[in-house]
């Protein structure tokens, strides 16, 4: 709030003078001094990704929602009444699909097996060398910043597997953002950082982690995965006499053929298969936040390295927010000369 305040009183006395580090001009109780943040550091830090691994979502949660949407889709509900629809058929099917595809699913998608251990391990220790310009805010942020992700380093074992989204780009990946706008506030050697999203692809992480670094084949993986969804015994489980399907949500009813439930558990099945793992979506993004501490190494007032703050973190958003796995997330960032 003293931050707002100077700011503000900068802003209507037109003092242009006023630079972080000076001492306050409203004279505020407060007696620590801004130490200056203002300039580019490279940031080297660990990600803890593994998080999503030990949650107890499983294969079968995963193509229950997915076959969910596809019937109310194929259902022609309409978009007002698509959640509640959504909600009311997970319902109805949601054990039976569950049960049916985990009794079938892959060995390797058990948390103890050698695959998701090899890739928990991996994915738990992430090494990442990013680049952060440190500036002033806007009128109610003492620092805006832009982060850009230069590497991720993958290690099993002895071997250091790196990752740039050059390397990702070349794979086909589509775009993925590995920059972030920084933005949050200071008081004295603390800059409080909002919680900011990479767009960078949680399951393509996965994907690439499973292929290139566990050395794991892909092709068979989805092969397994796709073995685990039996439409024809599934539908049968789930369907009425005829074949079909049908709900009522607010007072209209909506039905499936028995070809129209075939084409939405394949449809269904085609997006599973397109999962990381068959688990996470591939678009899920990474947000962290939290505190930074500002480490003036000589005492000249002007920081000359960054840490982040035990509560430093965030969460990786392959499950709603509430419920999304944690990311850990610790560095250390050096100024970097201009
Ligand atoms: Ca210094």
């Amino acid at each position: 709030m003293k931050n707002l305040r100077m700011k503000l009183f900068a802003i209507l006395t037109l003092t242009m003078s006023l630079t972080v580090g000076c001492s306050d001009p409203l004279g505020s109780d407060d007696e620590s001094e801004n130490i200056d943040f203002r300039g580019n550091y490279l940031v080297e830090g660990t990600w803890d990704l593994s998080s999503p691994l030990s949650s107890q979502r499983t294969l079968g949660d995963s193509f229950a929602e997915l076959l969910t949407r596809e019937i109310v889709a194929s259902a022609g509900v309409p978009g007002v009444a698509e959640e509640e629809a959504q909600e009311l058929v997970l319902e109805l099917i949601g054990d039976d699909i569950r049960n049916g595809v985990d009794s079938r699913s892959p060995d390797h998608l058990d948390r103890n097996s050698d695959l998701m251990q090899e890739l928990a391990q991996t994915l738990g220790s992430v090494r990442v060398v990013s680049e952060v310009e440190l500036g002033e805010g806007g009128i109610l942020d003492d620092v805006g910043g832009l982060e850009n992700i230069q590497t991720f380093e993958f290690t099993k074992g002895q071997e250091v597997h790196v990752l740039t989204p050059e390397l990702l780009k070349e794979m086909g990946a589509p775009d993925i953002a590995m920059q972030t706008d920084w933005e949050g506030t200071q008081t004295g050697d603390t800059l409080e950082i909002d919680d900011h999203t990479f767009s960078l692809q949680y399951g393509d992480l996965v994907a690439w982690t499973v292929l290139n670094v566990i050395g794991s084949d892909a092709n068979s993986l989805n092969a397994a995965t796709s073995a685990a969804v039996e439409c024809d015994v599934l539908m049968q489980d789930i369907s009425g006499e005829d074949g079909g399907f049908f709900l009522s949500v607010a007072d209209e009813e909506y039905g499936l053929t028995a070809i129209a439930l075939a084409s939405a558990c394949d449809g269904a099945l085609a997006k599973l298969t397109e999962k990381a793992i068959g688990v996470f979506a591939i678009d899920a993004k990474v947000t962290a936040g939290g505190n930074v501490l500002l480490l003036d190494d000589d005492g000249d007032g002007v920081a000359d390295r960054l840490q982040s703050h035990d509560n430093f973190g965030g969460f990786i958003g392959v499950l709603p927010e509430a419920i999304a796995p944690r990311l850990g997330v610790d560095f250390e960032a050096t100024r970097i000369e201009r």
